[in-house]
């Protein structure tokens, strides 16, 4: 099945508020881990181009309506159809850096109102990251960056609650940067991160699943 005995890669995630600039150092790892010879490859959820994706997107520019819970089981089926891939990729050797995740799924779905434990729920059984980087900002100073386009999400007080959720999901193996610190000085503390995740992958640690 194309699956080898060779080190796998490293699930790598980064998390945090819109505008926290996720999607420009995601980019930036991936040059760096290419850069060192690595496989590596960016993939960001929720994945548009998939039939639930385009569901998702329609919601999301508010050119459709969906139920609260269904619209969460939509991110989450988002992922599950991508799981077989995502390990497929990892144990053939490649690391994947995504921007966002199943935390993005139960942050901004509990700062609708949602129970918290019904949220994290159906992420159970995909595949745990190996490394959580959060890119730490205050709702206010990433409002202050502008660029907030029209998605439905993007309003400072709404932003506001997912960072509380974002606070309870957060546990001492995240990696938390300052976001804002200069974009090279994150750089340099991300790279540093995830060599030593990619090490520690390469070296044998095991793929596990959420919640762990
Ligand atoms: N989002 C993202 C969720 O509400 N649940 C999820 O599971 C995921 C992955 O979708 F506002 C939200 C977060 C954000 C929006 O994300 C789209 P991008 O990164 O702007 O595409």
């Amino acid at each position: 099945n194309g699956v080898s005995t060779e080190a796998r890669g490293a699930l790598i995630v980064l998390e945090g508020l819109d505008r926290s600039g996720k999607t420009s150092q995601s980019s930036r790892l991936l040059s760096y881990l290419e850069g060192l010879g690595h496989s590596a490859e960016l993939w960001r959820f929720p994945d548009r181009t998939t039939s639930v994706g385009k569901m998702i997107s329609s919601y999301l520019s508010n050119e459709s309506q969906l139920d609260d819970h269904t619209i969460h089981l939509l991110f989450s089926a988002n992922r599950w159809e991508k799981k077989s891939l995502m390990e497929e990729k990892l144990k053939s050797g490649t690391s994947l850096i995504v921007d966002r995740y199943s935390y993005s799924g139960v942050a901004f779905s509990s700062a609708k109102g949602l129970d918290i434990d019904w949220c994290k729920a159906p992420e159970i059984g995909l595949l745990a990251p190996d490394l959580v980087i959060y890119l730490n900002i205050l709702p206010e100073k990433a409002a202050e960056r502008g660029g907030y386009g029209g998605e439905r999400y993007e309003k400072l007080e709404f932003q506001k609650k997912v960072a509380a959720y974002y606070q309870i999901l957060r546990d001492a193996s995240w990696k938390v940067v300052d976001a804002l610190l200069p974009i090279e000085e994150i750089e340099k503390q991300l790279q540093v991160a995830v060599l030593d995740c990619v090490k520690a992958c390469q070296g044998g640690k095991p793929l596990s699943c959420l919640w762990s």
